[in-house]
C-alpha cells in the first residue's frame, strides 16, 4: 500500500537526543498546553479536577490503578491522561456540513492525526450503497438499517461486534447479551490485540487471566522488573508507584531495547521535589534486550537459579511453596538446565555478566514483581515468554504473597472489565449458563470470531454485518490492505463512536457512524442521571460519572444505542427489559450482580468510595488449573530468526499519541520532532547496512507468501536500540504485519516482531 495521501509531510524532522528522564515541569506545561488549544480553560478544568478522584471520571490514558481514597493528589492525572480528556472535550464539532464537504474518498486520503482533529461527531450519519457521502439520518432510521441488515442474515454468525477498552462495564455486558441473544460468539475485541498473550500464558499456569498485584504489592516489592513496556509515555501514573516502591528500598530491572526516558528517571510533578530536583532514578540496571529475547533472558535466569540451588541445596528454590502448590517442577528444571548460552547471548544480545548478575539480584530479594506490556505480548513466542516469567516467579515463590506477582500492565482504560463482563469469544460454559438462567435462553457455544479471525471470515464473504462499539478496527488490526479490502466486502459497517477515524472511511456497501456520548459527559437517562463502572488493571471496579454538558444534543450514550438496537431486533424473544436497561444502568448492574463471580451487591459496593476490589484467587492459594496447583511449564527455546541484510521491526506508540489517533508528529521523549515517518535504527546497523543518517527509505516486510508489504518513505533516525532491531510508529506500520504473523495459542498478531529490510525510498529516489 502507498504512503497514504494525506500523512503528513516529514520535511520538518528534527532529531535532538534522546531524554533520560521523564515526567516534572515540561510534561504538565505541555498537558495545559495541548488541552487550551482544544478545549475552553473552564472545560479543562472542570473535567481534569474531578479526573480519577472518588465520585469523578475514570481517566481513559489508560487502566493504571489509583491510589485508595484518602491517598490521591489533587491533580490524579498525568500529562498525558490529561490530554486524552481534553481530546474528547474539544470544542470542535463536526456534522452535516463537515460530511457535506468532504467525501468519504477525500476523507480516506486524510492523516489519522487529521481526521481526529476535525472535532467531536455530533449526529448520525449514513453512507449509502453507492454513495461517496455520508448524509444525516435520525437515529430511528439508523437503528431501523441495522435491524434490518442482521433479520435478514443467513445466520448470526454473519455479524461481528467488535468492542475496544473504552467501553463502560455496563455498555460491554449489553452488547455480548445482546449478540449471544442474538445467537453468535462473535465479539472481537482489542484485547485479542493487546494482552492476549498475557490472558492464556496466565490462565494456563496460574489458573486467572488477570494480574495477581495491587499496588499495596508493588509498593513494598523490593526488586520490580519492568519488561518491554514503555511507561514514561504509556503509564506515567505507573511511576508515581515506582517511586514509591524505590523509597521503600526496592531495585528496578528495566528490560527493554530502547532505552525510554520514564524507565530512567522520573521527575514527579505532583511534588515540588520532582519539579526542581534531580528526580528518582528509576532503573538500576537497563538490559538492552534484542526484540523477542525475553523467552531466552528468563529461561537464562532460570537455569541460573537452578545453580544456585545446586550450589546452596535448600537455600535458594522455595521447595515448601513448589512441593505444596506447583505441578510440573521436575520436567520443567530438567528442561531448563539444557538452554545453552550460545542460544541465549544470541537471542538477547546481552552479555552473561549482565544476566548473572540479574540472579544476583534476584537472590537478594524476598520479594519480586514482574511487569509488562506489550513488548511481551506481541511475539509469535509471547505465550512460551510469559509462561517463563511465571516459572521465575514460581521458582521462588513469588506469587500470592504480598510484595510478589505477575503484572501484565493493561492498555485501555477499561479493556480488563470489558473481558469480565463477558466480552470474549470463547467465553467459558460456566459463564453462558449464568446468562441461560438469568435471561431464559440459550446462548450459542461454538466459539466466535477473535480479531484476526473477524478478517479472515470478512476476506472470505463470511460477514455482512460489522458493528464498532469504539475503536478503530481497520487502523488497530495487521495487515492493512487485507484488513481494508475485508471489511469493504461488509454489507454494513456500523460505529459506536465519539470521533472521527479511518474506520469511518473504509467501509460496506452500507455504513453508520453513530455518535456517543464519552466519558466526560453527563449521561441524563428517564430515571435520571447515571454513572458507569470501570475495572483497572488492579482488578478494582469503581464508578466514573461525566460532568460536560455533552457535545451535542443529538448524542446518545453507547448503553442506549445498543439496547434500541437489541429491542427491535429481538423483539421480546427472549423476553430482556432493554426499555429497563437503557432508563436505569443500574438495571443492568443487577443482572451482573446475579451473573459475574464477584460481582454481587454491585450496585451498593460499588457506589463506596474506592468502590470493590475484585479478588485474584491466587492471591487466596486458589489456582483453578484443572490440577488446583499452578503449573511450571517446558518452553522450547525460539527467538525470531532475521536474515542477513535484515533487521527485527517492532511497531510502538509515540509520546504524543493514543493508540491509532497520533495527536502530533512529535515524540519528545525520544527527542523526534516534525515527523512520525521515522524508523529507529541502531547507529552500528546504519553503517552495517550502508545507510545514512537521514536517508529517505521504505520499509519492505518478509514473509513467506510473497505479497509485497512496502511502506513508503520514512527517515532513518540513528537510535540506541539494540542491535538488529528497529522502531517505527503504528499505525503507520500496520500494514507491514501479515494477517497470519500471529502468536502461537493466542492469536494475537506479531506488532512487536517484523522481519524487514530498508531499501532506498522509491518516492524520493523519483523526486531526486
Ligand atoms: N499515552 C498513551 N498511553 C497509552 C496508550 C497510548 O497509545 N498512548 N495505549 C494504551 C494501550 S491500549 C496499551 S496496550 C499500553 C501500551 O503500553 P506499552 O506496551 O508501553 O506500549 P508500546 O508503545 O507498544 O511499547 C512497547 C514497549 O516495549 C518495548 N519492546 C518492544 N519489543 C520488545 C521486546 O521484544 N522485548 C522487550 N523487553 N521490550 C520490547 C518497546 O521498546 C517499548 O518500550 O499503553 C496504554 N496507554
Ligand atoms: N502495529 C500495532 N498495532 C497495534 C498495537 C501496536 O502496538 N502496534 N497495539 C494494539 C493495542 S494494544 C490495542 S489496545 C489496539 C487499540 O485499538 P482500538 O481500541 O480499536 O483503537 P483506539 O485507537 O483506541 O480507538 C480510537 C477511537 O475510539 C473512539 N472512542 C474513543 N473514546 C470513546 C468513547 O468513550 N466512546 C465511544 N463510543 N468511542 C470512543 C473514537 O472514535 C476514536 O477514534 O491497537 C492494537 N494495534
Ligand atoms: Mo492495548
Amino acid at each position: 500500500m502507498k504512503k497514504a495521501p494525506g500523512d503528513e509531510p516529514d520535511e520538518d524532522l528534527t532529531v535532538t537526543p534522546p531524554k533520560k528522564w521523564a515526567a516534572g515541569v515540561p510534561a504538565v506545561a505541555h498537558a495545559l498546553e495541548y488541552s487550551l488549544e482544544e478545549t475552553s480553560a473552564r472545560r479543562t478544568g472542570t473535567t481534569l479536577l474531578t479526573m480519577n478522584q472518588v465520585d469523578g471520571i475514570d481517566c481513559p490514558g489508560c487502566a493504571w490503578a489509583d491510589p485508595a481514597p484518602g491517598h490521591r493528589h489533587r491533580n490524579e492525572y498525568c500529562e498525558n491522561g490529561a490530554k486524552h480528556i481534553n481530546d474528547e472535550a474539544t470544542t470542535r464539532r463536526i456534522g452535516a456540513d463537515f460530511f457535506r464537504e468532504h467525501s468519504v474518498s477525500d476523507l480516506a486520503g486524510r492523516s489519522d492525526a487529521w481526521l481526529n482533529q476535525q472535532g467531536r461527531l455530533t449526529e448520525p450519519m449514513v453512507k449509502r450503497p453507492g454513495s461517496d457521502h455520508y448524509e444525516p439520518i435520525s437515529w430511528n432510521d439508523a437503528i431501523g438499517l441495522m435491524v434490518e441488515e442482521l433479520t435478514s442474515l443467513d445466520t448470526p454468525d454473519e455479524a461481528v461486534f467488535y468492542t475496544s477498552g473504552r467501553a463502560s462495564n455496563e455498555a460491554a455486558f449489553v452488547l455480548q447479551l445482546f449478540a449471544r441473544a442474538l445467537g453468535t460468539n462473535n465479539l472481537p475485541d482489542c484485547s485479542n490485540l493487546c494482552h492476549e498473550s498475557s490472558g492464556y500464558a496466565l490462565h494456563e499456569t496460574l489458573g486467572t487471566g488477570k494480574g495477581t498485584v495491587s499496588l499495596h504489592d508493588l509498593h513494598h516489592a523490593d526488586l520490580i522488573f519492568l519488561v518491554g513496556q514503555n511507561p514514561g509515555s504509556n503509564h506515567p501514573r505507573q511511576l508515581s508507584a515506582l517511586e514509591e516502591a524505590k523509597r521503600n528500598g526496592a531495585r528496578i530491572i528495566a528490560v527493554n531495547p530502547l532505552p525510554e526516558a520514564g524507565l530512567l528517571r522520573f521527575k514527579n510533578p505532583q511534588k515540588p521535589r520532582g519539579v526542581i530536583g534531580p528526580g528518582t532514578q528509576i532503573a538500576d540496571r537497563f538490559l538492552r534486550i534484542r526484540n523477542g529475547g525475553d523467552l531466552a533472558l528468563f529461561q537464562a535466569v532460570n537455569r541460573l537459579l537452578l545453580e544456585a540451588e545446586d550450589a546452596r541445596p535448600g537455600e535458594v528454590l522455595d521447595h515448601g511453596f513448589i512441593d505444596a502448590d506447583t505441578t510440573g517442577f521436575e520436567e520443567f528444571a530438567r528442561h531448563v538446565r539444557g538452554v545453552e548460552w550460545d542460544d541465549v547471548l544470541a537471542a538477547t544480545g546481552l552479555t552473561r555478566e549482565e544476566i548473572e548478575q540479574v540472579r544476583d539480584e534476584v537472590l537478594r530479594s524476598e520479594r519480586v514483581v514482574v511487569c509488562w506490556a506489550m513488548g511481551l505480548t506481541q511475539h509469535k513466542h509471547a505465550v512460551p515468554t510469559i509462561r517463563e516469567i511465571v516459572n521465575f516467579l514460581l521458582l521462588r515463590g513469588n506469587v500470592g504473597r504480598a510484595g510478589t506477582g505477575a503484572c501484565p500492565v493493561r492498555g485501555h482504560s477499561n479493556v480488563q472489565g470489558d473481558r469480565t463482563m463477558g466480552i470474549w469469544e470463547q467465553m467459558p460454559d460456566s459463564f453462558l449458563d449464568s446468562l441461560k438462567e438469568e435471561f431464559g435462553f440459550d446462548p450459542p457455544r461454538a466459539h466466535g470470531y477473535d480479531s484476526v479471525n473477524a478478517i479472515r471470515a470478512m476476506r472470505e464473504g463470511k460477514v455482512k454485518f460489522f458493528l464498532g462499539l469504539a475503536g478503530n478496527f481497520v487502523r488497530a488490526t495487521p495487515d492493512s490492505t487485507v484488513t481494508e479490502e475485508a471489511v469493504r466486502r461488509c454489507r454494513l459497517t456500523a460505529h459506536i463512536s465519539t470521533k472521527l477515524n479511518r474506520s469511518h472511511t473504509v467501509c460496506g456497501d452500507t455504513a453508520l457512524i453513530l455518535p456517543a456520548l464519552g466519558r466526560t459527559e453527563r449521561d441524563v437517562q428517564a430515571t435520571g442521571e447515571q454513572f458507569v463502572t470501570v475495572e483497572n488493571s488492579m482488578s478494582e471496579v469503581h464508578t466514573s460519572r461525566g460532568r460536560l454538558r455533552p457535545a451535542s444534543s443529538l448524542l446518545l450514550s453507547d448503553i442506549a444505542i445498543l439496547c434500541r438496537l437489541a429491542r427491535r431486533t429481538l423483539g421480546d424473544k427472549p423476553d430482556i427489559a432493554w426499555d429497563r436497561f437503557e432508563a436505569d444502568y443500574g438495571v443492568i448492574r443487577d443482572h451482573i450482580a446475579r451473573i459475574v463471580p464477584g460481582f454481587e451487591d454491585y450496585n451498593r459496593r460499588v457506589a463506596r468510595p474506592g468502590g470493590i476490589q475484585l479478588m485474584n484467587p491466587v492471591n487466596e492459594g486458589v489456582y483453578s488449573t484443572g490440577t488446583g496447583r499452578a503449573l511450571f511449564t517446558r518452553n522450547s527455546a525460539e527467538a525470531p530468526r532475521v536474515p542477513e541484510g535484515h533487521l527485527l521491526l517492532q511497531t510502538l506508540r509515540s509520546h504524543d499519541q493514543w493508540n491509532t489517533v497520533p495527536y502530533t508528529s512529535n515524540d519528545r521523549y525520544r527527542g523526534i520532532h516534525g515527523s512520525r515517518r521515522v524508523v529507529l535504527v541502531n547507529p552500528d546497523d546504519v553503517r552495517g547496512l550502508g545507510l545514512s543518517d537521514g536517508q529517505r527509505v521504505d520499509l519492505v516486510s518478509v514473509w513467506s507468501d510473497d505479497v509485497e508489504r512496502r511502506a513508503e518513505d520514512f527517515r532513518v533516525v540513528p537510535y540506541p536500540t539494540a542491535r538488529g532491531c528497529a522502531a517505527a510508529y503504528y499505525p503507520e506500520t500496520n500494514l507491514l504485519v501479515p494477517l497470519d504473523s500471529v502468536a502461537d495459542h493466542s492469536n494475537q498478531p506479531t506488532f512487536k516482531s517484523i522481519v524487514v529490510r530498508l531499501e532506498p525510498a522509491r518516492v524520493g529516489a523519483a523526486q531526486a
